[in-house]
């Protein structure tokens, strides 16, 4: 494996590092994220995946959320654009049809899907549908809650299409994952500590057996990408262990891929910074404990 550094970033993963922005561009050039997230307990994982996407540098930032949430978030974020989906007044995803997010998504180039989204669907269908429905050129983060629904999806008796997510058409751009360990667990049928058993050889194993990009997060995150090549982050502290980081990781790494990185590139590349983020935010060892996921975000 690979010590996840600057170095390797720019000799193993051709990274031109650090990005430069060329004079001569605009918006356009940076491309437009969709971060499908949040609803009524948990629209703050929508508002932190959002925020950091803006953070990454992306042109653009649409936020995809249960429309009956709107009024309460207006300008609370008013770099991003607001994307009411078909709620029925609940506050959450059940009534928004996968077909409605896949229009959402046309003319952007990544989608990030689960921050905060909720468990609503239990076998995986939906998730599957719009698998589906969307180009399978467009860049994918799937983190948190679209991680439960492919594990549903595995789960004996349930069905998403009667398939396990291993014989989901593969699509042309790999998609990233993004499992905190319990996720992980979940999506592999393990137990938690099996899945900390051996990280890296579970990782390049899933990224291989399933043709994705795995982000096996936790102290020194593990990025595997199908193929065998694994990396290792070395940024990042214990302070970082509190409610909405992994939020932030997710739309950073959705925010890089609408720049143009390839998944690996962006799943690195944001691993990394996210952790370097996250020690700046901490600075000095006692405060570790203060630290806020938002706090991350405004050291990118
Ligand atoms: P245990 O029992 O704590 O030791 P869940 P979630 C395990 C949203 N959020 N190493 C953990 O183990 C998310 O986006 C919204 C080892 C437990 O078994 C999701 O949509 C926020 N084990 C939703 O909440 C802020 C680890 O995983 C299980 C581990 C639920 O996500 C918070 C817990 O995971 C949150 O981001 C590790 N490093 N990490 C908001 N402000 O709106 C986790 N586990 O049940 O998937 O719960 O991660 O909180
Ligand atoms: P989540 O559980 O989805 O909120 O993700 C937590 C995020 O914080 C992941 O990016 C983890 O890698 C990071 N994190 C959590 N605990 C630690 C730790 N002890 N050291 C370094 N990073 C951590
Ligand atoms: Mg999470």
């Amino acid at each position: 494996a690979f010590e996840l550094s600057e170095r390797t970033l720019r000799e193993k993963l051709e990274l031109a590092w650090p990005p430069v922005r060329k004079a001569d561009t605009h918006k356009g050039t940076y491309g437009h994220v969709l971060v499908a997230a949040g609803s009524r307990p948990m629209s703050g994982a929508g508002l932190l995946a959002a925020r950091a996407a803006l953070r990454s540098g992306s042109g653009l930032v649409s936020w995809a959320l249960p429309d009956s949430l709107l009024p309460a978030l207006l300008g609370r974020l008013p770099e991003a654009m607001l994307l009411g989906m078909p709620d029925a007044g609940r506050g959450d995803w059940s009534a928004a049809p996968p077909e409605t997010l896949a229009a959402a998504a046309a003319g952007k180039q990544a989608l990030v899907i689960g921050p905060g989204m909720g468990r609503w669907n239990k076998d995986g269908a939906w998730l599957r549908t719009l698998w589906e429905s969307l180009p399978g050129s467009l860049p994918l983060v799937l983190d948190a809650d679209a991680l439960n629904m492919l594990a549903a999806a595995e789960a004996p008796g349930q069905d998403a299409g009667g398939e396990p997510f291993a014989a989901w058409p593969r699509r042309a751009v790999p998609v990233v994952l993004t499992p905190h360990p319990g996720e992980m667990a979940r999506m592999c049928g393990l137990s938690v500590r099996e899945a900390q058993r051996d990280r890296i050889g579970l990782a390049r194993r899933y990224a291989e057996e399933h043709g994705v990009i795995v982000v096996l997060k936790g102290a020194r995150t593990v990025v595997a990408e199908p193929g065998g090549r694994v990396y290792v982050n070395v940024t990042g502290n214990p302070g970082m262990a509190t409610g909405g980081s992994g939020d932030v990781l997710a739309g950073l790494i959705g925010g890089l891929l609408a720049q143009g990185l390839s998944p690996v590139q962006a799943a690195a590349a944001g691993v990394y910074l996210h952790g370097a983020a996250g020690d700046r935010a901490a600075n000095v060892r006692p405060s570790q404990a203060s630290l806020l996921a938002g706090d991350i975000i405004e050291r990118l």
